[in-house]
């Protein structure tokens, strides 16, 4: 299904892959805007939102731009995912698992001294 939605992205961000699984999850085709290839985007973004960050969706139908990947999961899926949760793919977040890896080999060395 197209949905009325643009994402701004780049291909090696990884919280913009996050918002882009959800959207493969859902089944969602949308227009994308690649900030790093296409230097207008990036300008309109900065206009639009007063940040250069990515992933941020614009919302269309209300003239709205929503940053933040979370945020964007959970619109995706509470607006098209018909009472669906996002899948463990989507919700899994990179830095918390280095943290928490992290976390668990210091308290794995400190119990085997
Ligand atoms: N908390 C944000 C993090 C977004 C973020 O840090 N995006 C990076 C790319 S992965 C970015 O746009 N960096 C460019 C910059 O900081 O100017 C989210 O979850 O969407």
């Amino acid at each position: 299904m197209r949905a009325p939605l643009t994402l701004y992205y780049f291909d090696s961000c990884p919280y913009c892959l996050r918002v882009r699984r959800a959207l493969a999850d859902l089944g969602l085709e949308v227009d994308l805007k690649n900030v790093n290839t296409d230097p207008g985007a990036h300008e309109e973004l900065y206009r639009a939102t007063g940040r250069g960050t990515v992933p941020v969706l614009r919302i269309h139908e209300d003239d709205r731009w929503l940053p933040e990947s979370r945020d964007i999961v959970q619109f995706l899926y509470a607006r098209f995912g018909d009472g669906r949760k996002p899948p463990l793919r989507v919700r899994l977040d990179l830095q918390r698992i280095i943290v928490v890896g992290v976390v668990v080999l210091v308290l794995v060395v400190l119990a085997l001294r």
